[in-house]
């Protein structure tokens, strides 16, 4: 039995404001490249399909034609919720799909009987338990005494590992962060306010292979082979130096798996450069692909007026400018220059630098698009 598993696609996540809808194009027809060559008997999504519980129109036409066309290959597709996407929406049609071999799970204790696959060993039974804080274990499981995320996982798999058919193998997808395993800063929404957000290994005893989802680096946890992250479709910020990929499990008659990753590349790279304002106008063939989404870290000792404007006639994708030390922070007033700045997003990155003498770091700069893409959405929703 042969799996093809992936996570985190985040279809519609934006970087420093700009799509990155191509990107992941790209990487999902590599994906699908891999499909057509290894011919696996499924595909495991284990979480975050969207970036968002309301995805753009043309996130969904992206996952419209990404599953049209596993479907027209007779590929299997087991997907969940991951925390990004939003339940109802993402399982809408669950259940004529599922004829259609797409099996969608959207909430957690949803009365749903494993997907099953046989190959000349006999079944593998392939269970779903989706995102799910203490709150909506609460909710959806009828249970008042869920208060942390351990309990809302354990709760999950109760009635799994109890209905679990003797002497078959078994997988699980779950979109969580399990102890033990490494998040990358920036990367990752946290889950809880508390920062209690960890689930243990030992709740998936008994499983074959785990498929999770979650956390963007590729990774097995507490030294499980067949406990593993994938990792995202793509780089989402630029701690994530990870190389991406998909992973190919083999599984054997016996439950035993041989894991290889199927590599994935967007066209387009995120990585951060440092040099000095000069060097990165007079000589760009020594930094790369021109076009790749960049942080640069200026060692200019002065601020340069301008930089990231001026840096993005050479290299359209720089994405955030900062300064690895500044002999003073402060910069002169503004002048008539700054009309060209016409997005509300950069009105105000140039707003904040007058007033506190640096950039937006990369971090509030992404809180910022949300929250003017939120405006943006009311206002549209209003004038509708
Ligand atoms: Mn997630």
């Amino acid at each position: 039995m042969r799996f093809l598993h992936t996570a985190d696609w985040h279809l519609g996540r934006k970087l420093g404001g700009q799509s990155l809808l191509s990107e992941q194009r790209t990487a999902l027809e590599q994906l699908l490249g891999h499909v057509r060559d290894q011919r696996p008997d499924a595909l495991l999504l284990s979480g975050d399909v969207y970036d968002r519980a309301v995805p753009p129109p043309d996130a969904v036409a992206l996952l419209d034609e990404v599953l049209s066309t596993l479907h027209s290959q007779g590929v299997p597709v087991v997907i969940i919720a991951g925390n990004h996407d939003g339940a109802e929406r993402l399982s809408f049609l669950r259940d004529p799909l599922r004829h259609q071999q797409v099996h969608v799970t959207g909430w957690p204790g949803t009365d749903s009987p494993p997907v099953i696959l046989r190959d000349e060993h006999g079944e593998v039974h392939i269970h779903s338990v989706p995102f799910a804080d203490p709150v909506v274990a609460r909710w959806r499981l009828q249970q008042d005494d869920l208060s942390s995320f351990e309990e809302a996982m354990e709760a999950c798999l109760a009635p799994i590992r109890a209905a679990r058919s003797p002497g078959v193998r078994h997988v699980l997808l779950a979109h969580a962060h399990v102890a033990g395993a490494t998040a990358t800063p920036g990367a990752e929404r946290r889950l809880s306010a508390s920062g209690n957000e960890t689930v243990n290994a030992g709740a998936f005893d008994g499983f074959d292979y785990v498929a999770l989802g979650h956390l963007h680096a590729p990774q097995e946890v507490g030294g499980h082979t067949h406990i593993r992250y994938p990792g995202s479709l793509y780089k989402y910020c630029f701690d994530e130096d990870h190389d991406k990929g998909v992973l190919l499990v083999e599984m054997d008659g016996a439950g035993g798996c041989r894991i290889e990753t199927l590599p994935l590349r967007g066209a387009r790279d995120v990585r951060r450069v440092e040099a000095e304002f000069d060097e990165l106008l007079a000589f760009p063939e020594e930094f790369g692909q021109m076009d790749d989404f960049l942080s640069v870290t200026l060692r200019d000792r002065t601020h340069v007026r301008d930089a990231i404007y001026r840096l993005r006639e050479k290299y359209p994708n720089v994405l955030e400018v900062q300064y690895l030390e500044l002999d003073s922070p402060r910069i002169s007033g503004s002048s008539a220059r700054d009309a060209r700045v016409h997005t509300p997003l950069e009105l105000f990155e140039s707003f904040y630098q007058e007033v506190h003498g640096q950039m937006l770091t990369f971090e509030d700069r992404v809180v910022l698009e949300d929250l003017l893409d939120d405006a943006a959405r009311r206002e549209q929703e209003v004038n509708l």
